[in-house]
């Protein structure tokens, strides 16, 4: 039989610690940009089970509102890393889950390898009547006995069981339930979690889960023997100075909290830094989504929502007010940059161009969703219609907002987004100028917006006014390839 605490039970789980803690506080910060939890993916607002937010707003509110003004600053001590940052705390997450993964299978093949797994996997349906028992044993005030020949009693196996066999890999589950791409391109697996809202409220119920296991688990190793336990656990070696050990233990957990203040305190700090440092580990992770999956969604009328959230305040200027007043006739789209015929062209010439239409779902970063009919004019039309040469790698859409008008709080300039060429050759990528059969409306991107069906919609630049191909999108903006990476510090790719 194996030893009841090898070294490698040790070392995981100190890992384990650390990046749970990590992807439980970077979590908490996705939810804050959308601290609203759903069973279904109309969401609107008001039918939430779950809400952490005090403002109201309500579908029929008469100021128009833009979902970002749902977001909650979170208190950094909680959330990582806290204020209004979702874009650095799904870096964390997407880093973080990256080593966590790896540390669980490390832990697992170590477990099958050696043989740990008979401590761990219950064999018979006994588990439960004794596991009963053993709670019922606690509740008496006293420690129930282990198995015979095994380092746990029958509760603690069970939970243990639970929580490493059925919690993470469910945690894993419903992490990738909620990724644009992979819902696109696999309708059905979204489907087995009531959408990606529910898999949202089922990965928040599995925080819950581990929160509660947490609290349990450490009030049990102190009533338990805890100088022998420390030793287990931290030292390999249950016979060790239990002393030396809860020292050790501390200070391992006190490095813990260290390592988190000062992440946190770097990630507010040098946004810039953070962004471009963790996104060596996340952008090829996150590219491999976006270029390996397209979009498969058939959804139909029935599905579309009635209420669809809107993200982002319509342009001010007088130059959009009198487009408006004109009905979009002097509106002009030029296309050009990188490309062999650029053109200009009407709302007429582009309906002339080619005509699609779809109905799909809506993936906001922040996690709110809805299902609408887009028509419009494929991407790939107009691709072989201005021919990009060969330099040509992105594609440039620039949008009429002015932030600084818009929206201040001290962001500026005009939003825009670029995205690599292969993603505008995807058969649901359209340049929309119709939303649910009716043309565009204002404050949905009028007279034309950009639809990619594989990504989050922050990609989808609305209220277009010229689209650039080019080589390099380093050299627009502030560089990162879009207003919301430059400002918000979002990831270039966008398929998670
Ligand atoms: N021009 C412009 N386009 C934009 C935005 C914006 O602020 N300005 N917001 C983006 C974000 S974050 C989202 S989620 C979608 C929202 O689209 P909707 O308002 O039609 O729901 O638009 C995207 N396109
Ligand atoms: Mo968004």
């Amino acid at each position: 039989m194996p030893e009841f605490f090898p070294w490698w039970v040790a070392v995981t789980h100190f890992l384990n610690i650390f990046f749970l803690l990590l992807l439980a506080r970077s979590g908490l910060e996705v939810l804050s940009a959308f601290p609203k939890l759903y069973w279904y993916d109309n969401c609107p607002p008001g039918r939430e089970w779950l809400r952490f937010s005090k403002k109201m707003y309500g579908a029929d509110s008469r100021k128009l509102w833009s979902s970002l003004d749902e977001e909650e600053a979170w208190w950094p001590m909680i959330a990582l890393p806290g204020k209004r940052n979702i874009g650095i705390g799904r870096h964390w997450h997407f880093s973080g889950v990256q080593f966590w993964i790896l540390t669980g299978v490390v832990y697992i093949v170590m477990v099958f390898a050696t043989g740990y797994w008979q401590y761990l996997i219950p064999t018979h349906w006994s588990i439960v009547p004794d596991s009963i028992n053993s709670i019922g044993t606690y509740l008496h005030f006293e420690i129930p006995a282990k198995i015979v020949g095994e380092p746990f009693e029958p509760a603690q196996k069970l939970a243990y069981f639970m929580v490493i066999f059925l919690l993470a890999p469910f945690q894993v589950l419903t992490g990738a339930a909620m990724s644009p791409s992979v819902l696109a391109r696999f309708p059905w697996y979204g489907k087995i979690f009531k959408g990606k809202q529910g898999a949202r409220s089922l990965h928040f119920l599995g925080l819950a889960a581990f929160g509660v296991f947490t609290v349990i688990h450490t009030f049990m190793v102190l009533v338990h023997n805890i100088p022998n336990e420390a030793a287990g656990i931290v030292l390999a070696d249950q016979n060790a100075n239990g002393t030396k050990a809860i020292i050790i233990g501390l200070t391992g957990i006190a490095l813990i909290v260290i390592v988190h203040v000062v992440i946190t305190w770097f990630s507010l700090r040098y946004r810039r830094a953070t962004q471009r440092t963790l996104g060596v580990m996340v952008n090829p992770f996150e590219k491999m989504f976006s270029k390996a999956f397209t979009s498969r969604q058939r959804f139909t009328r029935r599905n579309i929502s009635p209420y669809f959230r809107v993200n982002g305040y319509p342009p001010v200027d007088h130059a959009y007010e009198r487009l408006v007043a004109s009905g979009f006739t002097e509106y002009r789209l030029p296309i050009g940059g990188l490309v062999d015929h650029p053109v200009s062209l009407s709302l007429g010439d582009l309906r002339k161009v080619g005509e699609q239409s779809q109905i799909t779902k809506h993936n906001c970063i922040q996690g709110w969703t809805a299902v609408a009919e887009w028509g419009g004019v494929p991407l790939a039309t107009i691709i072989e219609l201005v021919h990009p040469q060969e330099a040509a790698k992105h594609v440039v859409f620039y949008a009429m907002d002015d932030k600084g008008l818009t929206e201040g709080e001290g962001r500026y300039g005009f939003f825009y987004g670029s995205i690599p060429l292969h993603l505008a050759k995807n058969p649901q990528s359209i340049l929309a100028l119709e939303m649910n059969g009716a043309p565009l409306p204002i404050e949905h991107g009028a007279p034309i917006r950009v639809r990619l069906e594989t990504q989050l919609g922050f990609k989808m630049v609305k209220w277009v006014c010229a689209i650039e191909f080019v080589a390099d999108y380093r050299n627009i903006g502030m560089g990162q390839g879009g207003w919301r990476e430059d400002q918000q510090f979002y990831a270039n790719a966008a398929g998670i």
